[in-house]
């Protein structure tokens, strides 16, 4: 039995005496995964539950590197603080905002990569990407090239954010390896680092995702996984809101709009997720069993909603929100 061969679509170690184990393939002859290669070949999506632990080990290994890093992020999706990676590895890194395809055409590429100046000096360089429409794609190539500091690139962030999408789209674009790493709507789809050589100077090496337990991807079925992940432009929608009125996305979130003058609610998730609004919240009790909390709102903020989108809200006021308790929220200032 050879011990040593690892799944070119996650990573993991191949073995083919536990069905029910991580790495399963019935033939260790095979590149991949029973999971990937379902994944793969039928969109059959099995989740993996994943702690942070294994993937802290992975950063401190690349901390001791020198090798430049690309840190993926989501732009529907961006962390709270994005300079958290910063108390984990120093590496030169260059921060890759991901999925610009689906932010509504009229959002500025410039006025994103501004929101982020206060960051700069922690990255060498902002870039703004899609994948899906393989735009600034050669830029970054040509990026990674110029700061590169030995063969090796890092590709981390967290889960989901586009990182092994990333890595065939380079694969596809600029070498002719015929390694297709495993993508998936649902969160820790890469289990291991991958090496992945795209040229003779250049190998990327891809890592699973940092684990958001506070996404709303882990706390709902895998139908509304593929309904909350935007695929197409996002066609934001804009409620007017008084006191007292109210807004349900699904059966999954409730803002009650409890203080404040008349106000502009423009929500940023994907068209495929039904929204209604409440024109009176006394008249109504949907999800008020689920955990409330309350935001005062100041003046142009974004309500973010882990895993989901956004809430910009423009006036100040007072929100109560409803949702399950495990999913995280934070105000911050207005990304557009
Ligand atoms: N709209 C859009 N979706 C993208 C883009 N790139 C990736 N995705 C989607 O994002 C989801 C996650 O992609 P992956 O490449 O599996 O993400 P990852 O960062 O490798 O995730 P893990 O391996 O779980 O850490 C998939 O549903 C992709 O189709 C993009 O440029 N635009
Ligand atoms: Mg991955």
């Amino acid at each position: 039995m050879n011990d040593k061969k690892v799944c070119q679509g996650c990573g993991v170690l191949l073995q083919d005496e536990n069905v029910l184990q991580e790495g399963y393939t019935t033939n260790l002859e095979n590149d991949i995964c029973q999971r990937c290669f379902r994944m793969k070949n039928y969109g059959e999506y099995q989740s993996v539950a994943k702690t942070n632990e294994e993937y802290m080990k992975i950063l401190q290994g690349v901390a001791e590197t020198k090798d430049l890093v690309l840190y993926i992020a989501d732009l529907l999706n961006l962390e709270k603080t994005i300079e958290d990676i910063r108390s984990i590895i120093s590496n030169k890194m260059i921060l890759v905002l991901n999925k610009k395809d689906v932010l509504p055409k009229s959002v500025k590429e410039e006025k994103i990569i501004q929101y982020f100046e206060k960051e700069n000096h922690l990255f060498e360089e902002v870039i703004v990407i899609s994948t899906f429409k393989n735009y600034n794609i050669d830029y970054l190539l040509k990026r990674i090239k110029y700061y590169q500091t030995s063969r090796n690139v890092y590709v981390v962030g967290h889960t989901n954010a586009g990182k092994s999408s990333l890595i065939n789209k380079l694969i596809h674009n600029y070498s002719d390896s015929g390694q297709e790493l495993t993508m998936s709507p649902l969160p820790s789809t890469t289990l291991n680092t991958i090496h992945i050589v795209i040229d003779e100077h250049l190998t990327l090496i891809d890592t699973p995702g940092l684990v958001d337990a506070g996404s709303i991807l882990n706390h709902v079925d895998e139908k509304m996984v593929k309904k909350i992940s935007a695929r197409k432009e996002i066609k934001p929608r804009t409620y007017q809101l008084r006191k007292n009125q109210s807004i349900i996305i699904e059966d999954l979130i409730r803002i009650d709009y409890v203080e404040g003058e008349k106000n502009s609610f423009t929500l940023f998730i994907s068209n495929d997720l039904k929204v209604r609004r409440l024109l009176n919240v006394f008249n109504n009790e949907d999800l008020k069993d689920k955990n409330k909390i309350t935001y005062q709102v100041k003046y142009d903020e974004d309500l973010v909603i882990s895993g989901l989108g956004f809430v910009k809200i423009v006036n100040k006021g007072v929100i109560d929100l409803y949702m399950d308790k495990n999913i995280d929220s934070f105000l911050r200032k207005s990304l557009i």
